[in-house]
């Protein structure tokens, strides 16, 4: 039985399905314009082409992040991270899965508030350690910054009683940024949630020491964990996880987005979407639009528009509105349309944080054909002052995010 179940995942037939369209090399976000989102057209490394597809297992997530490591030998070590956040994000839909169960050790509040001051649930600190775990024990990463997390932590300076579990600390490191688990108050309604991370190169020569905190640290520690503070042109890669009906990993390195789904029976993630595109027209909003009144007037002249059919397309548009945005954004890229946490007169930002929500998810949905702005300015360019800084997000379909520009230019 065993036998034949090896036998058969190594038998794999000719197939184009999985034949990227267009193949582009794998670099760092530009910082284009809103007229020109295409991908960055210098060709310095090669995208992976699947003329050859498994019947059993697809094109696994590893198997893709080795030809990417094949084809561009400077992001193997990106490819090792990208086996963490795959371990790490399969342990996630477990947790969340069962978290509903009544015997569940982690069902409700944790009793704490986090820096932002919302109360974290049990799940929070619970993914928050795991995915920090799992990206840590790679030895790839320098420094991180996460939701759960009151400042940047650095990895290799601290916690130097687990640095004997760290296996390998040669090689380049990363910066990663990540909401481990984005819109958990909806978890307890069987509501989707989803994992989201932004991976920026790290300053090598950045060492910390484990005592450095706040005002303790030298102005050379303070910017090495400073480093977490990138505009979103710097990313190199960004990834979220959506738990759902399925769980779906969707990836850039700069070079298209990529989604692969969660195949439970072999336990892997097969890549289901190829070069992802998202629709440059679409008529579906996806708003809190209880706010309406507090937004400014462009945003709000545009989705009134478009409830009413004298938009620019003359459609009337539909509402779809999760309230967890991995889940929205996550079907704005395959039906195109807009979402948006625009800024208003209670909170002149909005509600998403910069670094770890908007400008990760920004940087996917432009790698799709898509547009991502605050109304006035294009997210990705943003550099963040402070790690839990927020800004308003408007993201979807290039023709539709271009009347929300064009309404705040014209103010
Ligand atoms: P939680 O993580 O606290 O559930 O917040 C989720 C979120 O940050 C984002 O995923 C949603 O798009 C947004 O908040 C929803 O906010 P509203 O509940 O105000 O609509």
């Amino acid at each position: 039985m065993k036998i034949s179940l090896v036998v058969s995942l190594l038998v794999c037939t000719a197939s184009h399905a999985f034949v990227s369209q267009s193949p582009r090399p794998f670099v760092r976000a530009s910082s284009q314009v809103f007229a020109t989102v295409e991908a960055p057209v210098a060709r310095k490394t090669k995208a992976p082409v699947f003329d050859e597809v498994c019947e059993t297992t697809g094109v696994t997530l590893s198997r893709f992040m080795n030809e990417v490591a094949m084809l561009n030998p400077e992001l193997k070590e990106l490819a090792i991270l990208f086996g963490a956040i795959d371990t790490a994000c399969k342990a996630i839909t477990n947790l969340v899965k069962r978290s509903q169960l009544p015997s569940s050790e982690t069902l409700g509040y944790q009793g704490e508030v986090n820096v932002q001051g919302e109360d974290q649930k049990k799940l929070d600190v619970i993914t928050n350690d795991l995915l920090k775990r799992a990206l840590r024990f790679t030895g790839r990463l320098g420094v991180l910054a996460s939701e759960e997390e009151d400042v940047p932590v650095d990895l290799i300076g601290n916690d130097k009683s687990d640095s004997r579990d760290i296996l390998i600390e040669e090689g380049e490191k990363y910066v990663a940024v990540f909401d481990p688990l984005d819109g958990s108050s909806n978890v307890d309604a069987g509501i989707p949630t989803g994992t989201i991370i932004g991976i920026y190169e790290h300053d090598e020569n950045c060492v910390v020491d484990p005592d450095c905190i706040g005002d303790d640290c030298s102005e050379q520690e303070a910017q090495c964990l400073a480093n977490t503070l990138q505009p979103g042109t710097n990313l190199v890669a960004a990834a979220y996880c959506l738990y759902s009906s399925s769980t779906i990993l969707a990836l850039t390195l700069g070079n298209g987005v990529y989604m692969f789904t969660l195949d439970e029976t072999i336990g892997e993630f097969v890549l289901s979407k190829p070069n992802v595109k998202i629709p440059d027209d679409a008529t579906i909003y996806s708003f809190n639009e209880a706010n309406l009144e507090m937004w400014d007037a462009p945003m709000r002249k545009c989705v009134e528009s478009w409830r009413m059919g004298t938009g620019k397309s003359g459609k009337t548009f539909s509402s779809r509105y999760i309230g967890s945005m991995v889940g929205d954004v996550h079907r704005t890229l395959l039906y195109g349309g807009v979402f948006g946490y625009p800024g208003d007169t209670k909170n002149p930002n909005g509600k998403l944080r910069l670094l770890y929500e908007g400008a990760p998810m920004s940087f996917i949905m432009e790698q799709a054909g898509g547009i991502s702005t605050t109304g006035k300015k294009r997210v990705m360019e943003i550099t963040p002052e402070v790690v839990h800084q927020r800004v308003p997000v408007i993201m979807g379909s290039k023709n539709v995010v271009q009347e929300v520009i064009d309404a705040y230019a014209a103010e």
